[in-house]
């Protein structure tokens, strides 16, 4: 007897790691469902060559529901309606300095939405497995280096207090009621699909536009802050390796380098053959943080003990993707370096 395709439902599925994710599920032949929330400019940009029947393989295969994660109605209701086997929930005010100007909104998507899910699960579709996008925000000011599965927590904006919630919620529902739900605790991982005011998009964004005579400067704030910076496809497919283990757990996902701001800038000028970089920056106070992370890296071991999952983009090729990403839209022609 011939299979059903296995069903996910994925939050977030317009933003960054939610339209990778759809990707990577439709080529590996499951059904996919996206939640939406109403806008009023189109949000679908990620996601329209799915919807919009240019990929072959998503005909018949990719559904859009709308709903709001504050909304627990429309929860409720897609849940029941789509009935999934696994449930990447990757949507959230992601953003840490705008939590700080929003924090009570921020709490409500980033944090209490779990809560929503996994109740609304535990009443319709206990057997489904769930993801949670956890952070490495969530260590914040770090209490050991490199951060792994059992580094405490100490998140420095409303955005990290969220997840930490997120995170306990998670683990609360495995524990209490033998729920399939895992924490993916991602360290930042960018792409050309990344918004474009997080910094690395921001930087490439910026010195295309440059390039294209568009913009004659990039304004940006603390320039010393280190990430651990990896490929945003890569991480979803460990995302997705989580799910696929036969019992729940939690995970680092990370590069295990760690590298500043200006590191970033640094290498971007230098890939598009600019070495005066300092001429195109200037910093304005208005991107500092009330409380910065000032460093985070890494460990994460356990993902490759267990998932068999490795980073294979290193730090060089992510800013070249990016750049090269970012002069194509502008129609700026690069000379390689
Ligand atoms: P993103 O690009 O900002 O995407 C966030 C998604 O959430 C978007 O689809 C957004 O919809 C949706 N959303 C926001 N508020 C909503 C609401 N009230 N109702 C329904 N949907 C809502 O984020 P990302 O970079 O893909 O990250 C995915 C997840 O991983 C997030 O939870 C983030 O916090 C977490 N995370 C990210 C990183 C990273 O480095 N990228 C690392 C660790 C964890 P719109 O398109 O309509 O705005
Ligand atoms: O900032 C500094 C800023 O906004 C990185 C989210 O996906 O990853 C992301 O959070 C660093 C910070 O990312 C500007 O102060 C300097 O130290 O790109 P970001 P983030 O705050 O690390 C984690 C893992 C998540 O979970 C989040 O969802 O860069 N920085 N100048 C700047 N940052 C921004 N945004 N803009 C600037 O102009």
């Amino acid at each position: 007897m011939e299979q059903r395709p296995k069903k996910a439902l994925i939050t977030g599925v317009t933003g960054q790691d939610g339209s990778y994710m759809a990707d990577l599920l439709l080529s590996k032949g499951y059904e996919v469902h996206g939640l939406v929330r109403r806008s009023s400019t189109f949000n679908t940009e990620r996601i329209d060559h799915l919807y919009g029947g240019t990929v072959q393989e998503a005909k018949g295969r990719f559904f859009m529901h709308y709903g709001d994660l504050t909304d627990t109605n429309s929860l409720i209701q897609i849940l029941s309606k789509v009935n999934p086997d696994e449930v990447y929930h990757f949507g959230a005010q992601s953003h840490v300095r705008i939590s700080f100007d929003i924090p009570e909104s921020t709490a409500q998507t980033t944090g209490i939405s779990t809560l929503k899910i996994l109740e609304a699960l535990r009443i319709v579709n206990p057997k489904a497995k769930f993801y949670q996008a956890s952070s490495s925000e969530m260590f914040g000011k770090i209490q050991e280096n490199p951060q792994t599965e059992k580094t405490p927590f100490y998140p420095r904006s409303p955005y990290g207090v969220s997840k930490v919630f997120a995170y306990w919620m998670a683990v609360n529902y495995r524990e209490a009621y033998g729920m399939f739900a895992c924490n993916g605790i991602l360290f930042n991982h960018e792409s050309p699909r990344r918004g474009e005011n997080f910094v690395t998009r921001k930087i490439t964004t910026g010195l295309a536009k440059i390039l294209a005579g568009k913009q004659k400067k990039i304004y940006l704030g603390n320039l010393d802050a280190k990430r651990d910076w990896g490929y945003a496809p890569e991480y979803v497919e460990a995302a997705w390796r989580m799910l696929q283990q036969e019992r729940p757990d939690d995970y680092v996902v990370a590069t295990g380098e760690t590298r500043t701001i200006k590191e970033f800038v640094e290498e971007s000028f230098r890939f598009a053959g600019i070495n005066d970089w300092e001429n195109y920056i200037e910093i304005d106070p208005r991107y500092y943080r009330p409380t910065e992370v000032d460093v985070l890296i890494g460990d994460a071991s356990k993902a490759k003990e267990k998932l068999g999952w490795e980073p294979k983009t290193k730090f060089k090729d992510l800013v070249k993707i990016m750049v090269k990403a970012d002069c194509e839209k502008h129609g700026v022609q690069l000379k390689e370096v």
